[in-house]
């Protein structure tokens, strides 16, 4: 049908734990609403440390790493699969950039200019790829994908 010619594509969403803490669920579900997402799944997880850092992996050698991991274990997190087409760089648009000082500058209407705090305390994540989006799925909602993509993840 006409309806699986078209793209649909999911891709992970989270609200950091500056996002919960600062009441922003709502004002983020619905600017996620209002641009078209559904929102498939949602679960609100407490990250620990094992698991915060194996999520930001590719961040390991970066000098923010440790304080990342301790922001993004500080609370609870609400994690979203979101949908639509294009959803992987619609939703980085809508988020805006990873610095909230610039984000408020740069992109006023985008949702860290809106909630962030600053470089890091920039209450959203969205999955930067195709793969990353697969990847991050799998790892908070494992049955999502057969096969590979869930084995890559329980080989972190
Ligand atoms: P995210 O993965 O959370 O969606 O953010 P992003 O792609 O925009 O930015 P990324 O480079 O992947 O960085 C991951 C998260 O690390 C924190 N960060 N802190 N202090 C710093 O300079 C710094 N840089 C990055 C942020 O929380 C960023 O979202
Ligand atoms: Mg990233």
């Amino acid at each position: 049908s006409s309806n699986e010619s078209t793209h649909m594509e999911k891709t992970l969403a989270m609200i950091k734990p500056d996002g919960v803490f600062g009441n922003y669920t709502d004002r983020i579900k619905n600017a996620i609403l209002g641009s078209g997402f559904s929102i498939f799944k949602e679960m609100i997880v407490q990250l620990d440390e094992d698991s915060a850092a194996t999520f930001y992996a590719e961040h390991s050698s970066k000098s923010f790493y440790s304080s990342l991991v301790k922001y993004m274990t500080s609370g609870p997190v609400l994690v979203m699969i979101l949908e639509k087409e294009n959803a992987i760089t619609d939703w980085r648009a809508l988020i805006g950039p990873t610095d909230t000082h610039k984000a408020k500058i740069t992109h006023p209407h985008s949702i860290r200019a809106m909630c962030g705090l600053d470089s890091e305390k920039n209450c959203v994540h969205g999955s930067d790829s195709t793969q990353s989006a697969q990847r991050e799925i799998s790892f908070f909602f494992k049955d999502m994908f057969a096969g590979g993509v869930a084995t890559e993840h329980d080989e972190l």
